[in-house]
């Protein structure tokens, strides 16, 4: 049993293929206990043998190491631990526990009452994965399973795997995902509770310019920091499982708000239609102002699909949106410090609040 150390360190993008080997005990013949079946689990053991009623031992050769072990798993135990162990045969009687430096297939165990025989079977964790002290593998960078053969469906499911928190020092991270209708992986912003980042920004020196053409809102543009994702992107994901829509706004006066909309989806792949179900938070404090965006189309001021056959909505607003005849909140909109509200169309806003956000995102977070 050998573990391999990473050759070279993990790079978000061109990470290569490190492998490490992960040695599994697969049990030849004989039916696990329970117990040994936990052990099975928590070294990611998997079994082997056509018929697993047969007592067997391996063939009469000198065993590494004679110990005496209380159950099968603490002698398979005994095993992982051991570098040099390929096999081991147990006694379930008087508790002896053998471990062997080779391994065997089924033609070569004979056929011993009182025996069971397991082997170690090499596998690696793939994509970078690194093998932990239980057996089973550490993915990175948005890849899991088992051995880390696929990348998460999103951010929610890398969350669950166990794999989440394993890069990253701040508490948002790039991890690549595929949604099930995506042809390629897709790089994704994941957030502390699960959710796709899928537009952020803040006011800052360097503030990114959402004053942005067709192809922009389509592919993505911006920084690690202020971004906004893409609508294919969108596409992909929204159309592979259910998420809903949550907006975050962080006023300069430091009040936060989480308004969450039930049901977001892009229709369509031309014009990204947006539906948009209702609030499913309570917004008396807020106002619901997204509320003529579902049905609509996606408009940037080269690219005018809106609901208004006088006006080029994404032009007045200096902003990509899915615009009615206009709209009441412009988060794609101009970023300024000043704090207060100056009312023109090209800022961003809220309608009914006084003051501007400093800082906004939108997150996609699973529905129903
Ligand atoms: C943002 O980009 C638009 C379109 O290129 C441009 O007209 C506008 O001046 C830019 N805004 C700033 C603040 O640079
Ligand atoms: C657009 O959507 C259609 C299905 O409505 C699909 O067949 C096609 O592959 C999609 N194209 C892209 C570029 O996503
Ligand atoms: C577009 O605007 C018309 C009024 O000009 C309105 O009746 C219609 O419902 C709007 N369409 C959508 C999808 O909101
Ligand atoms: C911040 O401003 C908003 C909008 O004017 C207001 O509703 C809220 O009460 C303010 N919060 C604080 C802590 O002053
Ligand atoms: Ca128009």
């Amino acid at each position: 049993m050998t573990r391999q150390k990473p050759s070279a360190s993990l790079n978000f993008f061109g990470f290569v293929g490190l492998t490490h080997t992960l040695t599994y005990l697969l049990l030849v013949l004989n039916t696990p206990s329970t117990e040994a079946s936990a052990a099975l689990e928590s070294h990611l053991l998997a079994r082997v043998g056509a018929d697993p009623q047969r007592s067997c031992k391996p063939p009469d050769v000198t065993e590494r190491t004679k110990i005496s072990a209380r159950s099968v798993t603490d002698c398979s135990s005994q095993c992982v631990a051991d570098a040099g162990c390929q096999s081991v045969a147990f006694h379930d009687v008087d508790g002896l526990c053998l471990l062997y430096d080779q391994s065997w297939d089924e033609d070569q165990c004979v056929d011993t009452a009182g025996w069971q025989t397991w082997v170690t079977k090499t596998v690696e964790c793939e994509n970078g994965g690194q093998r932990k002290p239980d057996g089973s593998c550490q993915c990175f960078n948005g890849y899991v399973g088992d051995t880390c053969q696929r990348l998460m469906e999103d951010c929610m499911e890398g969350m669950e795997s166990g794999h989440y928190t394993a890069i990253g020092t701040n508490d948002q991270k790039f991890l690549l995902s595929k949604p099930r209708l995506s042809p390629r992986e897709i790089r994704v912003k994941c957030n502390t509770k699960g959710d796709i980042v899928l537009q952020q920004r803040y006011f800052s020196s360097s503030v990114v310019n959402f004053t942005r053409g067709w192809q922009d809102y389509v592919d993505g543009f911006g920084n690690n920091a202020q971004f906004w994702w893409g609508l294919q992107n969108l596409w992909y994901f929204t159309n592979s499982k259910s998420y809903d829509l949550v907006l975050y706004f962080h006023l300069i006066n430091d009040t936060r708000y989480h308004p969450r909309y039930s049901g977001f989806r892009l229709t369509e792949n031309v014009t990204y239609t947006a539906s948009l179900g209702p609030p499913i938070v309570d917004m008396s404090a807020l106002g619901d102002h997204l509320k003529d965006m579902s049905g609509q189309r996606f408009s940037t001021y080269d690219n005018d699909n809106d609901n208004s056959t006088t006006r080029n909505c994404a032009m007045e607003y200096g902003a990509g949106w899915w615009f009615n005849a206009c709209a009441e909140a412009n988060f794609n909109g101009r970023m300024s410090d000043t704090g207060v509200r100056e009312n023109v169309l090209d800022e961003m806003f809220w309608e009914g609040l006084d003051i501007i956000p400093k800082a906004v995102a939108m997150w996609l977070r699973n529905g129903n």
